[in-house]
């Protein structure tokens, strides 16, 4: 009846508590004084899930009924990595129900806010691109595009960082331990995905040629769903994970050994495959069980959007009418032969229509520009374990250059360039290559990033293809990165311009008639006030550090990476340490330096920099003659949870990657979205957030591209800049006298060694703009009207960094879809 209903749908705060306490009793087994926070947690996340389900059986209904009319095309967003961030929260306000929610929970003497910190984040991503995928599926379904999501679900996420005695140290992820209610398992739905073996080349029944692939083993892919609802419940899209099992019946010769103890061993290997995510965001080459990992997820995927086509009536032939795939990064880019595997081997599909097919369905996504970070394997291997996929790989190749050498004749180097074979010395089979071939766009994720590709990365491809390249810059969902985590600057916004800019971010310019509003600027002020003393207390808590709110925070907070230049940062700091021991008299805007991030565990350079980092706070936090004026916190295990309390606290934001290493940057927005200004390189998006918010609101230093490939080829000399310029020498022998590393010389050596010889990042080159512009910002930090109308400005001139612009770019120009 009545009372049934509102128990599983009804909004109100009755209703809600209602349903709790049912859930709390039959999902979770307890009573209140029985209950653990974990209990209380999980009766509220069934509670909301409950609200979901409607809305997520709506959207499959409505698949159904739309493509049964042929109508909607669906997107398809295949990556390895994403980073959803805690559930309960973002589905809270979604739904609309965050307040009701509230009231229910005090009505019930809980607070709500404490229950939502009890979500352990699924981390299945290291960083800005698995993170860029979970702000693409909120903006898919807030601006109603009906998709999938598909991935891994690793069973250990990336590792929790903790800090012992300043170094990483990596805890194993434990996201699954207590549960996971927001995911739904469909054991019914798994695929079968082959492994190894050969293939066999016969004549069918009408003399046409074709291929059996026999594997040596096979694995199963179960999908595990969780709803990805739109902001105002518009539509409910899915996020389908795959996790390997092993399958019940061996009837292959290999593993019909009649030996339990094998067979309990091959369920073993074969749920190794979805175990763990590679903590790296850079590609080590060769490494069998990541190309296992991007095949297994990806022939699920193709299999699993088949399977629905059929469901539905389609014929595989018309795949690419019903759907577009993009392929985030070269980590799903075997996708192109899985898909022309399935097509002409499984579904009798001719190989020219089989390839019309398979170039219109996919787009590709670059997000690195480093020539090294291309994802390639070495042909012995990948033949190992996908044989017939090298065998497609070969004659896609071999078509390819047939037309390469028709445009290019004679031109024996350029399809050396272009093959998807790296032949120049043990031979690789290049990902990229593949993916630009067989996809019907490229594109990058800033419009420098897109444009270097054209000129370096891909230059032959963009010679061969122009018209496949595109440019869209990134976006970051300003939900979760405002209103989620921001909810007094949210609030005060919408005070005045109402809430139309969670949806429709261009809505901020309204701001800007407030900018020189001495009592809006008084408010401004008060709400970066309130979440700095926030942001002060979890440090406190976090690091022990005690950090003075009034001070200016000053905030990196990313993967830790040399290009990214966490250690030039560094040097700022030590240079104002040195500059106040010096004269302690001066007078100096008294700064908080935070730091977050993590190190891939086999970067050494990188570990060594977060060692670095939290010796300078040993130092500098505990000297009584900069007490007050510098400090310094490392705040350990940097992740989306930990991000929602940072951002918002930041009155300044390090964007100082060098000019052309950072494709794009996603926290560059989500810092000047929440008010915070920015100093940073023409790198990355920041050219954009510059042009966006006015040269005059930004922090500008450093070189440009072209100056930095100009210096590299007169010949870069560190050294130099050492020995001229005495503040960089001294901070840099400060290190080196292990001032902070209680007189070990040796610590830091290989840091400082790498930097006098090679200083790959020309950190020195950079460093005296770096100082001279920090020395802009605290001048104008004093200035707080200014300060404040600059931040305010910041944030109203950010609407273009919405990733719903992002997402109706993908929709417009690659997968030429319409938003229902
Ligand atoms: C091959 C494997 C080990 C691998 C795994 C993860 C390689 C790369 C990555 C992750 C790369 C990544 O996060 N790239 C970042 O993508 C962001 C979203 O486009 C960009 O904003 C950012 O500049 C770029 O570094």
């Amino acid at each position: 009846g009545e009372k049934c209903r509102n128990i599983r749908t009804g909004s109100s705060p009755d209703d809600i508590a209602q349903a709790f306490l049912d859930n709390l009793y039959y999902a979770q087994g307890r009573i209140p004084v029985l209950a653990t926070r974990n209990d209380l947690y999980m009766a509220l996340a069934y509670t909301v899930r409950d609200r979901l389900a409607a809305r997520w059986v709506a959207q499959m209904q409505q698949f159904r009924r739309a493509e049964l009319k042929k109508s909607i095309k669906v997107v398809c967003y295949l990556s390895a990595e994403f980073l959803p961030g805690p559930h309960l929260g973002n589905n809270l306000l979604n739904l609309g129900i965050y307040d009701e929610t509230r009231q229910a929970m005090e009505q019930l003497g809980y607070n709500l806010e404490e229950l939502i910190d009890q979500e352990t984040e699924p981390g299945l991503g290291n960083g800005g691109l698995g993170r860029l995928a979970s702000c693409f599926m909120d903006s898919l379904s807030t601006i109603v595009v009906p998709a999938f999501g598909y991935g891994i679900r690793y069973e250990f996420g990336i590792f929790d960082q903790e800090i012992r005695d300043g170094w990483q140290v990596e805890i194993t992820d434990k996201w699954l331990k207590l549960g996971n209610p927001w995911e739904m398992p469909l054991p019914e739905l798994c695929q079968e995905v082959k492994l190894g073996g050969h293939t066999e080349h016969y004549q069918d029944g009408q003399g046409r040629s074709r291929v059996r692939w026999i594997p040596a083993g096979v694995v199963e892919g179960i999908p595990y769903d969780t709803p990805i609802l739109g902001y105002g419940g518009n539509i409910c899209n899915t996020l389908r994970l795959w996790k390997a099992e092993a399958v019940e019946s061996f009837d292959f010769q290999d593993f019909n050994v009649g030996n339990y103890y094998a067979a309990v061993e091959e369920k073993v290997k074969s749920e190794t495959i979805t175990k763990v995510l590679y903590p790296n965001d850079e590609p080590e080459i060769g490494k069998m069980l990541r190309l296992i990992q991007e095949y297994f997820f990806v022939s699920c995927s193709l299999q699993d959007m088949i399977r629905i086509g059929k469901m539905l009536g389609n014929s595989p032939e018309c795949f690419d009418q019903r759907y577009v795939a993009q392929l985030n990064d070269t980590h799903p880019s075997i996708a192109v032969a899985e898909l022309m595997r399935l097509l002409v081997d499984e579904h009798d599909v001719a190989w020219e229509k089989a390839w019309e097919i398979t170039q219109n369905t996919f787009g590709y996504t670059n997000h690195t520009l480093l020539p090294e970070a291309l994802e390639k394997w070495p042909v012995e291997l990948f033949g190992q374990i996908l044989p017939r996929h090298l065998e497609i790989v070969y004659e896609i190749n071999r078509r390819f250059l047939d037309q390469v050498r028709l445009a290019f004749p004679g031109d024996e180097e350029q399809a050396a360039r272009l093959s998807l074979i790296d032949e120049s010395g043990c031979r690789y089979v290049r990902m990229a290559h593949l993916a630009c071939v067989g996809c019907h766009a490229v594109n990058g994720v800033a419009k420098l990033h897109s444009e270097l590709l054209k000129s370096e990365v891909l230059r032959d491809f963009h010679e061969m293809f122009p018209e496949k390249f595109h440019n869209v810059t990134n976006g970051v969902t300003p939900r979760r990165w405002m209103a989620l985590s921001n909810p007094r600057l949210a609030a005060l916004i919408s005070g005045v311009i109402g809430d139309g800019w969670i949806t429709q971010l261009d809505e901020l310019r309204k701001l800007e008639p407030f900018a020189d509003d001495p009592a809006f600027q008084e408010k401004w002020r008060r709400v970066k006030r309130e979440n700095k003393n926030d942001l002060a207390t979890l440090i406190l808590n976090r690091t022990g550090v005690a950090v003075d709110p009034d001070s200016l925070f000053d905030i990196q907070v990313k993967r830790l990476h040399e290009y990214k230049r966490q250690h030039l940062n560094v040097l700022h700091i030590i240079t104002l340490y040195a500059r106040l021991k010096r004269y302690p008299a001066s007078d100096c805007v008294p700064r908080t330096f935070v730091f977050g991030g993590k190190a891939a565990p086999g970067y050494a350079m990188a570990k060594l920099i977060i060692k670095l980092i939290n010796s300078v706070a040993g130092v500098v936090n505990t000297d009584p003659d900069i007490r007050g004026r510098l400090n310094v916190a490392f705040l350990p295990d940097f992740n989306v949870k930990t991000g929602q309390q940072v951002y918002p606290a930041a009155d300044l934001s390090e964007q100082i990657s060098l000019a052309g290493e950072e494709a794009s940057g996603t926290g560059n927005m989500k810092f000047s979205m929440n008010g915070a200004l920015t100093i940073g390189t023409l790198d990355g998006a920041n050219v954009e957030i510059r042009e966006e918010v006015g040269a005059e609101n930004f922090f500008l230093f450093g070189l440009k591209v072209d100056e930095v490939e100009e210096l590299k080829a007169r010949g870069y000399d560190p050294r130099k800049y050492y020995d001229s310029n005495p503040a960089l020498r001294e901070a840099i022998d400060l290190i080196r006298s292990g001032h902070f590393s209680g007189g070990n010389a040796q610590l830091f050596a290989p840091l400082v060694d790498l930097l006098m010889q090679r200083d790959n990042y020309m950190l020195f080159a950079d460093y005296q703009p770096y100082i001279d512009c920090q020395d802009r910002v605290s001048a104008a930090f004093r200035d707080q009207q200014n300060w404040t109308r600059m931040s305010i400005l910041n944030v109203a001139r950010m609407g273009k960094f919405s990733s719903d612009r992002a997402v109706r770019e993908y929709c417009d120009m690659i997968w030429k879809v319409q938003p229902v």
